[in-house]
């Protein structure tokens, strides 16, 4: 009797977690990890997930079985058996999961460990988040400066963030890690990308009205790729205005033929003399006031604060009237 209890709480125990099994692998539940550290840390999710299914296939066996087995009869009105409980039993339970639980966190904390080190020739990138974009400095490239976090395959990249104005959020999905970025403290996050290929950088700490568009492109390209992006950046930061156009990050917001952009959060700029009519402005007048005072006219349809309203200070003059010679098509 007492061996055919443990062979049917153990086929309980194997159904159970063959359910349990299947959800697990049936479903993409993660993206496909693009960097070292989110390799590591699958690791530790399978790691603690086998341990859970186990577990828990073992728990629901011994309650379904001994609901179904144990049930009183319905004219049984009889007490239960005194039982005073089983110390076996007791110590067991206590250990078992102290065993596991000390396994997960030792892991856990290699993983840890091993995901804050950046190695001894990290590439390195100053990371600034304000309201609601991201920039991108390169110190060992002449501080180059970029709107797109362009990332080299296989290589350890230690991440400085900084906050302008309140607390934003460093999220690429399948990179696997997060971190803020707060205005006073310094934070920093190592990335290894593993493949080549486009991603997103999203912000994941609610940070206003424009979160939701506070977003960035992420390339992670091989060394050539890399050293052709440098040699672009360079030779493009002038002071005229497509330069202006791509070192502001505008295309990330705006479509605009002339610069191959794209951008979907805010209005497109080739028919920028119908909104200037609209707002009952003359042309340059009005599209120089969007630059530097997003905030005083608005476009229908589109809220106030998404747009920056920090380039009349991070531009130059020259720079914001070769933008508008650019946008209004008289450079
Ligand atoms: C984070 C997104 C974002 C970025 C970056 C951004 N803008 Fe905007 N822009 C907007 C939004 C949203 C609007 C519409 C709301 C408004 O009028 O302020 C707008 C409006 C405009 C307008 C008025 C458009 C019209 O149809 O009348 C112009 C011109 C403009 N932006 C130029 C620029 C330039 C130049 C840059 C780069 C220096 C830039 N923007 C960067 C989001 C952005
Ligand atoms: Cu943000």
């Amino acid at each position: 009797m007492r061996r055919g209890s443990i062979v049917r709480i153990l086929g309980l125990t194997v159904v159970f977690a063959a359910v349990q099994a299947v959800v697990a692998v049936a479903f993409k539940w993660l993206p496909t990890s693009a960097s070292r550290q989110m390799d590591r840390i699958t690791f530790v999710y399978w790691f603690a997930t086998v341990i859970c299914i186990a577990i828990f296939a073992l728990v629901m066996a011994v309650i379904v079985y001994s609901v179904w087995q144990f049930r009183a009869q319905p004219d049984d009105e009889s007490d239960g058996l005194p039982i005073h409980g089983h110390t076996g039993l007791e110590i067991g339970w206590t250990i078992v999961p102290a065993i596991l639980v000390i396994a997960i966190g030792v892991v856990s904390a290699i993983v840890l460990s091993q995901n804050g080190r950046a190695g001894t020739n990290p590439l390195h990138v100053n990371v600034t988040a304000q309201q609601f974009e991201w920039s991108f400095a390169y110190p060992d490239n002449k501080n180059l400066k970029s709107h797109e976090l362009v990332l080299l395959v296989n290589r350890s990249t230690r991440l400085d963030f900084e906050a302008l104005d309140v607390i934003h959020s460093f999220w690429v999905p399948e990179f696997g890690q997060k971190q803020d970025a707060v205005p006073g403290i310094h934070t920093h996050l190592v990335v290894t990308p593993t493949r080549t290929g486009h991603f997103t950088l999203i912000c994941t700490e609610l940070c206003g009205l424009g979160h939701a568009t506070m977003r960035a492109a992420v390339s992670v390209v091989d060394a050539a790729g890399f050293a052709a992006w440098i040699k672009k950046q360079q030779s493009g930061v002038g002071s005229g205005g497509s330069a202006a156009f791509v070192s502001g990050g505008c295309g990330g917001c705006h479509a605009f033929k002339p610069a191959g952009s794209a951008g979907q959060i805010g209005p497109g700029l080739d028919n920028l003399e119908a909104d200037a009519k609209k707002a009952g402005q003359p042309l340059a007048d009005y599209v120089k006031q969007a630059i530097v005072d997003p905030n005083a006219y608005l476009v229908p349809g589109f809220q106030k604060g998404v747009m920056p309203t920090t380039f009349g200070q991070s531009l130059s003059p020259q720079q914001i009237d070769a933008l508008v010679k650019y946008l209004t098509g008289t450079a």
